[in-house]
């Protein structure tokens, strides 16, 4: 089993859902989830014009190689009805590889790490949540490196009832 980390995001209609259904389908596809962060509120980067958006990030384990498990992500995505749109655009779900184990590969179909992740907050705060430790194979760099240094951007964390449901209980 490969450990990978995701991050998902949503800014049409019922954002929190989406990513909920999100994980249920990526469940049903091979795809372990492990950890989940907290959701958040998150200001657009490359493209203001649009809603604010919920992003998470996760933990799921696989055996699914890299093209496999982004086809698989990218068809939960067109099975939940996001149609094709602007680049950074408005988007119904979207689910991205950011880590595969210490993994570097360029494809036309992949790129791992995600070439952006040093820069968005968005990926970065929920990211350091569940795995502040964990390191970019090319840069060396932690999470938590990457965040003290990312620009500004707008991330309010959201309360999670489910999580706060299970903390109330002691489990
Ligand atoms: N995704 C993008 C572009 N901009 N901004 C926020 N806040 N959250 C996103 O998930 C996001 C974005 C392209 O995938
Ligand atoms: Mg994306």
């Amino acid at each position: 089993m490969k450990r990978v980390f995701l991050a998902l995001g949503s800014n049409l209609g019922d954002r929190r859902a989406n990513i909920q259904e999100a994980f249920r389908r990526l469940g049903e596809s091979g795809i372990q989830v492990r950890r989940v962060s907290s959701p958040y509120r998150t200001e657009p980067v490359g493209y203001a014009a649009q809603p604010w958006f919920v992003n998470c990030a996760a933990e799921v384990v696989t055996d699914l190689m890299p093209v496999q498990l982004v086809r698989r992500c990218q068809a939960i995505q067109r099975e939940m009805g996001r149609r094709p749109g602007p680049r950074n655009g408005p988007r119904l779900i979207d689910i991205d590889i950011l880590l595969y184990e210490s993994v570097v590969m360029r494809s036309p179909e992949v790129t791992i790490p995600h070439p952006r992740m040093a820069e968005r907050r968005f990926v970065l705060v929920p990211l350091a949540e569940i795995a502040g430790d964990a390191e970019h194979p090319i840069t060396r760099q932690t999470v938590r490196d990457m965040l003290a240094t990312a620009p500004p951007a707008a991330v309010v964390r959201l309360p999670d009832p489910v999580r706060a449901a299970a903390q109330i209980n002691g489990s």
